[in-house]
């Protein structure tokens, strides 16, 4: 008697300490990988496109320039880096071979590359002065690599998938850690290809093996990223125009999607409790071409807001593409657009007006202590709210003690366990009682809402449909100066 006792006490005792065990909520089908989950964190990051089409005025490359057209006068990788870094970038990722062919980089199989340039009389190697650049701005790394090369003799047959995989190796090898290898799906068929110059038709589902050069990827950056129309791991959201649709699901079925093979629509929206994690990146230029062209000018800051609201705010991240010119400088128009759009996001964000208040929820899903309500408001998106098992529909309110000015909301799902809200709404309650402020549909990795200033004293969330019983890990509330 006197065991059990004392077993008793010591239960009671640790679970006043340590919390009771709690209900384990039951994952979705689809959840991240931990490389996704460090991907999403990232948000936003940019594209450097620049090759020798800066130098021809051109987009797409015919394959046949000469690699003497490429010669920067004053390239310095520091600065693409730095204006990066002052956008609020995390990294950048860089087209070391573009449709044309043409390497950034002395690869050990090809001629057509910077190394038969006048740049730096040929012992050039943008790839490095870039992944030196990142280090030196804390800036993650990544590149570009065509699949379809416009240069190569062997475009369309099996050896050209050699020479594509050799040149991955190359560049996974000997240029450290990589966050990200973005497939281009753009395939326009007619090419130079070693003077050929004719028209190449590919399978795309069969001629580039995706399935080995993936393999190697992962064997020999496992912490990249893979992006293509099909992932493996990141989508393309389907447009070049700068949004994600305000419905977004991070997850979506694979079948019958390729790089290069997949339905715009789908790619935008995702499929609601799809079979696997596969979430968007919005691709955009701050100008209208990829690359550096003399008569366009960057995206004013109004624009750029509308992409960050349409993109990360939809829960998919942003991938900002920057153009240096002939020098190999980014514009100083655009570098300053950068810092200022850069110190705008930041500004947004500079304090929570949520944390801490006292929040009240309609169900919690038990009394472990691990869902409660204050997990929303607590300052740390690593913790969540949940309902009651099969509990769809709930409320949470949040309780602002005075009238409180905003006009920026960020939501986010607990989505390590899955995405699972399709319907909410949020109401805001003034000295008229309560008021409609926002309808949605998905939330998932992020949603982030601007709106018309308001004063509000009280924020109700409404959770109005879900896939599951929904989790909420972050409500917060600012009042920016946008
Ligand atoms: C497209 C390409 O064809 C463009 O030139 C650019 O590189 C863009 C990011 O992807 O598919």
């Amino acid at each position: 008697m006197k065991i059990i006792l004392i077993i008793f006490m010591i239960s009671v005792v640790s679970s006043a300490l340590c919390g009771k065990d709690s209900d384990p909520l039951k994952p979705m089908k689809a959840v991240p990988s931990e490389r996704q989950i460090n991907w999403h964190q990232m948000q936003f990051y940019g594209f450097i496109h620049f090759t020798i089409n800066t130098f021809t005025g051109k987009e797409w490359g015919y394959g046949d320039e000469s690699p003497e057209l490429f010669n920067p006068s004053e390239l310095n990788a520091e600065q693409w880096a730095k204006a990066a870094s002052d956008a609020g970038m995390k990294g950048l990722i860089l087209t070391a071979k573009h449709h044309d062919g043409f390497c950034l980089w002395p690869t050990k199989y090809t001629e057509h590359s910077i190394k038969n340039s006048p740049y730096k009389k040929g012992k050039g190697d943008i790839v490095r002065e870039l992944k030196d650049a990142c280090d030196k701005y804390n800036l993650k790394f990544g590149v570009y690599l065509s699949p379809w090369d416009r240069n190569h003799k062997d475009y369309g047959k099996p050896q050209y998938v050699e020479y594509y995989r050799n040149q991955l190796r190359e560049l996974m090898t000997n240029y450290g850690d990589m966050f990200e290898i973005w497939h281009d799906g753009a395939n326009g068929g007619d090419g130079y290809y070693g003077g050929d110059n004719s028209t190449r038709k590919i399978d795309k589902k069969t001629y580039y093996g995706w399935d080995k050069t993936w393999a190697m990827i992962r064997e020999l950056q496992p912490g990249a990223v893979v992006f293509s129309d099909a992932g493996p791991d990141a989508r393309w959201v389907g447009n070049e125009q700068g949004f994600a649709p305000s419905t977004c699901w991070a997850s979506i079925n694979p079948e019958g999607m390729y790089p290069g093979i997949a339905d715009t629509k789908v790619l935008g929206n995702g499929t609601p409790g799809g079979e696997v994690w596969r979430p968007a990146e919005v691709d955009v230029s701050i100008r209208d071409g990829w690359f550096f062209h003399e008569d366009q000018s960057p995206k004013s800051i109004e624009k750029l807001l509308q992409i960050y609201f349409d993109s990360v705010g939809n829960g998919a991240n942003l991938l900002l593409n920057i153009t240096p010119d002939k020098r190999g400088l980014i514009p100083d128009e655009d570098v300053k657009r950068l810092k200022d759009f850069g110190s705008i996001i930041k500004g947004i964000y500079k304090e929570d007006l949520a944390k801490g208040k006292s929040i009240s929820v309609t169900s919690v899903r038990d009394d472990s202590g691990n869902f409660d309500g204050m997990n929303i408001n607590d300052g740390d998106r690593q913790t969540y709210w949940s309902a009651k098992d099969k509990q769809k529909e709930s409320q949470v309110i949040l309780d602002m003690e005075d009238n409180t000015d905003f006009n920026v909301i960020r939501i986010e799902e607990y989505y390590p366990l899955g995405q699972r809200i399709s319907s909410f709404s949020i109401d805001i309650h003034t000295e008229d009682g309560w008021q409609r402020l926002h309808t949605g549909t998905t939330i998932g990795v992020r949603k982030v809402i601007r709106f018309d200033k308001v004063k509000a004293d009280k924020i109700r969330l409404n959770i109005e449909d879900a896939l599951a019983v929904p989790t909420i890990s972050t409500f917060e509330v600012y009042n920016a100066k946008i």
